[in-house]
């Protein structure tokens, strides 16, 4: 299997985080891909144009939500790391709706000139992104390995429970995100 992702996605984050929960790091190469970078092979593979993208045989899996549960069926590990399979998609579904807001604002901040920049869409992502933090801050999160603190721990880097996770779990930090330079070759929004 053949997973395109990038260093900094969070969706791409996750997903390598299932990777390794699942034991399948030998099962799954991964491939440097910016979404952004103009090629059309990537759309046969997911028409929306984004990554992550696992690439099974002649199918290709889209988007992170269908991959991660694609693999921990694959492996036998569902039921191990969604024991509570409601609380484990709402805690999904937030962790994406933050993570959805931070890639929008820096693609807003990075891609588009600052004439066309909308404040208040800004500031209601940047409300999306803060609530969703508040929320988890608040939640009782356990130390156990699950789908939903893999979600959470791969979005995290600042809380007091982060450190002690990635501490009880120290082979989840291959899977961590990594600051990394946007490649040449991408063009920026200038209309
Ligand atoms: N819901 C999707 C979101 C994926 C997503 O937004 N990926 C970003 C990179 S972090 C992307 O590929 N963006 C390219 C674009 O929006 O054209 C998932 O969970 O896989």
């Amino acid at each position: 299997m053949i997973l395109y992702s990038f260093p900094s996605s969070p969706f791409g984050c996750k997903v390598k985080a299932v990777i390794l929960a699942c034991g399948l790091e030998k099962a799954v190469e991964i491939k440097e891909f910016h979404p952004w970078l103009p090629d059309v092979e990537f759309r046969f593979l997911n028409p929306l144009g984004k990554i992550p993208v696992l690439q099974v045989e002649d199918d290709a899996i889209f988007d992170s939500r269908v991959i991660c549960e694609y693999l921990m069926e694959k492996s036998g590990m569902l039921e191990k790391l969604m024991p509570d399979r409601i609380k484990s998609l709402k805690i999904q579904a937030l962790v994406d709706g933050i993570a959805d807001a931070a890639v929008a604002i820096r693609y807003e901040l990075f891609f588009r000139p600052a004439h066309l920049r909308c404040l208040d869409w800004h500031e209601r992502q940047q409300l999306a992104l803060v609530s969703g933090l508040e929320y988890l801050n608040k939640s009782s999160l356990s130390m156990d390995i699950r789908f939903d603190n893999l979600c959470i721990a791969m979005l995290l880097s600042l809380y007091e429970w982060y450190y002690g996770f990635m501490k009880n779990h120290p082979f989840l930090k291959a899977s961590k995100a990594k600051d990394h330079p946007v490649p040449s070759g991408i063009t920026r929004l200038e209309k």
